[in-house]
């Protein structure tokens, strides 16, 4: 029987453009207008379709091929449509007319911003080109890049599956079928929350945990219970602290600080100052020196974004508040700016409102770093789970006089425990023993705040 050759059809502006995904094989039934294969730009991707219906003889473009209009891309013997049904598929008319590109809109979940997507339309408009586009833009630091071609896209969507959660292990870190796959079969197993999301930077996303599923247990059969829902807040919150766990491997360095002269000092400032009704808490002092070992090790004042680091020019100090409804961070925004003063009664109206429930989504945002203080309530030392998109979170402990050799004889310091936890993939064990001893030497010595 005689073959056809089927051609690139009319892509608009785009020119040699790159096959990025074969989306059939030779002795494929294939019905008209079933994408063949994707391409891909700089800036969009598209599905090219089959014009006829048939069994693919033979593909004549393999991935990597640059393509434009009327390249040879595939050779089909010619059939009738309706045989295509027999193998279970929905046949529609023989051939069509000249094929545009199959149009794919990106989910909704990674919607980007109108003009570029209107610029793209608009190409469309002339070219008959319906290419998608690959990234959302930046508006959002929020939305997730997923970089996927049409048909994935398309996959993804008929399973519901979120895409700025799967990890491409393609050319570029593009997503394929088989790690959508692989995440929905996570997903199954319980794994895939642990694999998958926007600041992993390694791993595969098919891969799983392999853990046993939670134990289900009739707890009333061993005694009386009551079920008690968990309040919104804490139901957020466990599913960060969750996430940061299973995706951050954490490390935390201890170390003390000798805080006597400090908490003489806060005292006497206390005292001084009693009438004037502002207390000075050693939160404050403490955030105050963080922001100054911050400075001095910026990589502590970061994100992880893909292979880079993101640096901030600002120190904003978010710090854990206990509140009845479950955990929050408010954040204390330009500590660097601020004095102490400033620092402890910012400190403490934005715990009151963390407790009263009244704390506005923009008071908790933008942290660069976070504190975590356990000092009023007690504990030698705990470990604080990174606050991401952070990389690392100061755990204070509660203060205790110790005897410390001071060459001659013991003698009793006030010593304050510090639990310096930190993204392992940021920051070295060394970097961290350096950023706790130079903590220890601010707090040993407040003077050293001011150089
Ligand atoms: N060691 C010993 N005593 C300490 C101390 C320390 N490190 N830090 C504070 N204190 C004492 C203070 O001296 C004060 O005592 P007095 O009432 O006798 O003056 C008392 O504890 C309260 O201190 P404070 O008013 O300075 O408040 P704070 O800094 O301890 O706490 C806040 C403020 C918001 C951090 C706290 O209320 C809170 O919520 N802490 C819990 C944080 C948390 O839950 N972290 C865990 C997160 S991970 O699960």
């Amino acid at each position: 029987m005689a073959t056809i050759e089927l051609k690139v059809p009319d892509i608009g502006d785009f020119k040699d453009v790159e096959v990025i995904e074969l989306l059939v094989r030779p002795g494929d039934l294939i019905k008209p207008e079933q994408s063949l294969l994707t391409v891909e730009s700089d800036k969009a991707s598209m599905e090219i379709p089959s014009s006829t219906a048939g069994r693919l003889v033979e593909l004549k473009v393999k991935v990597g091929d640059k393509v434009n209009q009327g390249s040879l891309m595939a050779v089909i013997e010619p059939i009738d449509a309706t045989a295509t049904g027999s193998v279970g598929e929905t046949a529609s008319a023989p051939a069509v007319q000249p094929q545009a590109p199959v149009p794919t809109s990106p989910p909704a979940a990674i919607a980007s911003p109108a003009a570029p997507v209107q610029s793209l339309e608009a190409n469309a408009a002339t070219s008959r080109v319906a290419p998608v586009p690959m990234e959302p833009g930046d508006g959002d630091q929020h939305v997730v890049k997923a970089h996927a071609s049409p048909s994935v896209r398309k996959f993804a969507r008929e399973l519901g599956v979120d895409l700025s959660r799967v990890r491409g292990t393609g050319p570029k870190l593009r997503i394929t079928q088989e790690d959508v796959r692989g995440y929905v079969k996570d997903l199954v197993t319980g794994a895939a929350g642990s694999v998958a999301g926007p600041s992993a930077a390694a791993g595969d996303a098919g891969a799983g945990l392999g853990l046993l599923p939670w134990p289900k247990v009739d707890f009333a059969k061993f005694g009386p219970i009551e079920l008690k829902p968990l309040p919104r807040i804490r139901r957020i919150s466990a599913a960060n602290l969750h996430r940061n766990w299973v995706m951050i491997p954490h490390v935390t360095n201890h170390d003390e600080a000798d805080v006597t002269d400090l908490e003489a000092f806060r005292v006497a400032l206390n005292e001084e100052r009693a009438k004037a009704g502002v207390k000075l808490t050693m939160l404050a002092f403490i955030i105050k020196a963080c922001v100054n070992a911050l400075q001095r090790f910026p990589e502590f004042n970061a994100s992880l974004e893909g292979d880079s680091l993101v640096l901030k020019q600002y120190w904003h100090i978010g710090f854990a508040a206990d509140t009845p409804n479950g955990l929050m961070v408010p954040v204390i925004r330009d500590a660097d700016r601020k004095g102490l003063s400033e620092i402890a009664t910012e400190s403490a109206e934005l715990a009151r409102l963390a407790r009263d429930g009244k704390l506005s989504p923009a008071q908790m945002q933008g942290g660069t770093f976070s504190i975590s203080s356990l000092g009023g309530i007690g504990g030698t030392g705990f470990t604080p789970i990174v606050n991401a998109p952070e990389v690392a979170i100061l755990g204070v402990s509660r203060t205790a006089m110790r005897p410390s050799w001071n060459g001659a004889a013991f003698v009793p310091r006030l010593m304050l425990p510090l639990s310096l936890s930190y993204d392992h993939r940021v920051i070295d064990g060394a970097a961290a023993a350096r950023f706790n001893a130079h903590l220890v030497q601010l707090l040993g010595d407040y003077r050293r705040v001011m150089l």
